[in-house]
């Protein structure tokens, strides 16, 4: 990385040194797929030691200082106590994120169950949420519903819609100034026929309706084989509307496998439209958070190796020459533009990282030194016994 320019290279590593990537409580938890969840060892008990482990990824990456919680997964009888206890490792806590999936209740849905007592018992579970953010600090409740139907007329479609407006407008009115609301879509899963928010279409005529601090958020594994992601980061960000990402790869459907690894290439063209809109920075309110399960590989060097993904990708987007890449463009140069962007995303970028750790003061191999840190070795048997965390737990 010697050959770039001495202007180049410090923009560039100061935007990194500047890159916040939120890890997620539940990916430090026994989960997986539907069919079964191995459980490992080392894994934490209650949340406390999920906010160790989300401390211990951020001291040797240094680009991921805060947590996303899920609620009742990360249930605490104090939550200021908990706040406290992420602040004395190092790191905050971020989003919380609703769970309103998981009880009998909601077979027929939730916030657009027909029954209104269900309905009632969803939007009180939302509140409770924004109740904790007061507690937590947290700017985003981060909101994703499996509602849906599986059968043509089971039922009606657009009463489910203004059933689901009122729940989020309820909520929305909850919050306090500095809160935000995030919404997520899903194509599918676990409803196959309709999906109550299937699209980001769906999700931004809901965010639109609500308000300025409601807006979309990306899952990258919640959308069709071949859906073009980037195009949505760029129409959201043109309409003010992007709130995050919930970062993971897909073969498949919903795989929640680390990001970067099924298709490193879209994650360089989703972080060059960031890039582009100078949409990187805290100021921006992008959420870059991850949302993945770690059903075979140890956890832990798993979210290091997806943050170590995130920043690659960045520090790709963040060598696209600008300057080169619109003049080919305005020229009507095909080839010579696309080899702008081909170029950045050739580009080792390794070696770049590597300096920018030296210069944070952390050792160079996140990988490496988590590995002899001894960490996991401590926890594998300071947690022997006693319930490991999971999806329900
Ligand atoms: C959902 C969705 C949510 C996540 C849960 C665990 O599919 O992606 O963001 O919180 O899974
Ligand atoms: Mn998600």
């Amino acid at each position: 990385m010697t050959d770039l320019a001495p202007q180049t290279r410090s923009r560039v590593l100061s935007a990194l040194r500047r890159q916040h990537v939120e890890t997620a409580s539940w990916a430090y938890g026994n989960s997986g797929t539907r069919f079964k969840v191995f459980p490992q060892e080392g894994v934490p008990r209650n949340p406390y030691e999920k906010i160790a482990d989300a401390a211990t990824v951020h001291r040797f990456t240094g680009v991921a200082p805060t947590v996303a919680l899920h609620i009742p997964w990360d249930r605490v009888d104090d939550y200021a106590d908990l706040a406290r206890s992420a602040a004395d490792a190092g790191i905050g806590l971020g989003a919380i994120n609703a769970n309103v999936f998981q009880d009998n209740d909601y077979k027929l849905g939730s916030v657009t169950n027909p029954d209104p007592g269900v309905r009632r018992k969803a939007i009180d579970h939302l509140l409770e949420c924004v109740d904790i953010m007061d507690r937590t600090g947290s700017r985003d409740l981060k909101l994703w519903f499996s509602d849906g139907t599986n059968y043509p007329g089971q039922d009606d479609v657009r009463t489910r819609q203004d059933r689901l407006a009122e729940a989020l407008r309820e909520t929305y009115d909850r919050l306090g100034e500095n809160q935000r609301m995030l919404l997520e879509y899903k194509l599918f899963e676990p409803a196959f026929y309709v999906t109550d928010v299937p699209d980001w279409g769906t999700a931004y005529l809901h965010c639109a309706a609500l308000g300025q601090r409601a807006r979309v958020v990306i899952d990258t594994g919640h959308h069709a084989p071949g859906t073009n992601i980037e195009f949505i980061v760029a129409v959201l960000l043109r309409a003010g509307k992007l709130g995050g990402f919930d970062f993971n790869s897909r073969f498949y459907a919903d795989d929640d496998l680390m990001v970067g690894s099924a298709d490193p290439f879209q994650l360089f063209r989703i972080m060059h439209e960031i890039v582009l809109a100078g949409a990187l920075g805290e100021e921006a309110g992008i959420a870059f958070m991850l949302d993945q399960c770690h059903n075979i590989e140890p956890k832990i060097p798993a979210v290091i190796r997806s943050v170590l993904n995130v920043q690659e990708a960045t520090a790709k987007a963040l060598l696209v020459d600008h300057d080169a890449l619109r003049a080919a463009q305005h020229a009507g140069d095909v080839l010579g533009a696309n080899a702008v962007l081909m170029d950045a995303y050739n580009t080792d970028v390794r070696p770049l990282l590597r300096e920018l750790r030296e210069d944070m003061g952390i050792d160079p191999d996140p990988m490496a030194a988590y590995a002899r840190s001894g960490y996991f070795e401590r926890v594998r048997s300071e947690r022997a016994g006693g319930q490991a965390a999971g999806w329900g737990a």
